[in-house]
């Protein structure tokens, strides 16, 4: 079966890349497994039939061969166990490469998100100026430590794979990229990621539909 793929019919994004269905797109494109993908409304994504693929109610969502999965860390992860060429065999190596997919997701991600939730919905009050610059710092503690463990690297450990595709999404996300050009190692890894073939059709394929 051809692996089906939920997005947004209408991205808020407007075609930059940033909603979740790119790093699945980008996942089959590294593996060559072509795919299908189904555009769903904001209204089709709260109904009942699209909540019993994704609890909730978001995009995107992955059938393959009977599996259905949600969360585009799990679905990046199952494309990788399924199919060569983004995690390595080696268990150790495999292991590390998985504590980088955790570590964009729920260590580097969070303050960027935090930081984009803050200028989305906090502009009205009265101590948003205070805030920022601790949001910014946060993001800053974080890109840091990455900038200084990444260093001369091409990748985070070894050749190309699922932590580098997973790291490099969040840190496309507005609140860090906007930071990056502090840090050049990671302007420059986020550059030589984006310049890989199978990112620029899964960026085009998302594009199209905007
Ligand atoms: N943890 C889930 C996953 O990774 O799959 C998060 C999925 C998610 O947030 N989906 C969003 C959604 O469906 C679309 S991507 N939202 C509708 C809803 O919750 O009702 C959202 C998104 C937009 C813009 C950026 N950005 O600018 O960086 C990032 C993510």
């Amino acid at each position: 079966m051809t692996p089906i793929l939920t997005a947004f019919k209408s991205s808020p994004d407007r075609g930059r890349g940033l909603a979740r269905d790119m790093p699945v797109r980008w996942a089959l494109e590294e593996v060559g497994q072509p795919y299908e993908v189904r555009l769903v409304t904001f209204g089709e994504m709260k109904a009942p039939g699209h909540k019993s693929l994704q609890p909730f109610g978001q995009i995107p969502t992955y059938e393959a061969d009977g599996l259905v999965l949600f969360e585009s860390g799990a679905i990046v992860l199952n494309i990788a166990e399924t199919h060569p060429g983004l995690l390595p065999s080696e268990p150790e190596a495999r292991a590390r490469a998985i504590a980088w997919m955790f570590a964009a997701v729920s260590t580097v991600q969070p303050p960027i998100v935090e930081r984009e939730r803050s200028s989305l919905l906090e502009r009205g009050e009265p101590w948003f100026a205070a805030r920022q610059p601790v949001l910014e710092q946060e993001v800053r503690l974080r890109l840091a430590d990455l900038s200084q463990r990444l260093g001369d690297a091409d990748w985070l450990d070894g050749p190309f794979g699922v932590g580098d595709l997973m790291m490099v999404t969040v840190l496309r996300r507005p609140a860090g990229a906007s930071l990056l050009g502090d840090y050049p190692n990671l302007a420059a890894y986020v550059e030589r990621a984006e310049a890989r073939p199978a990112f620029q059709r899964a960026f085009a394929a998302q594009l199209a539909v905007f």
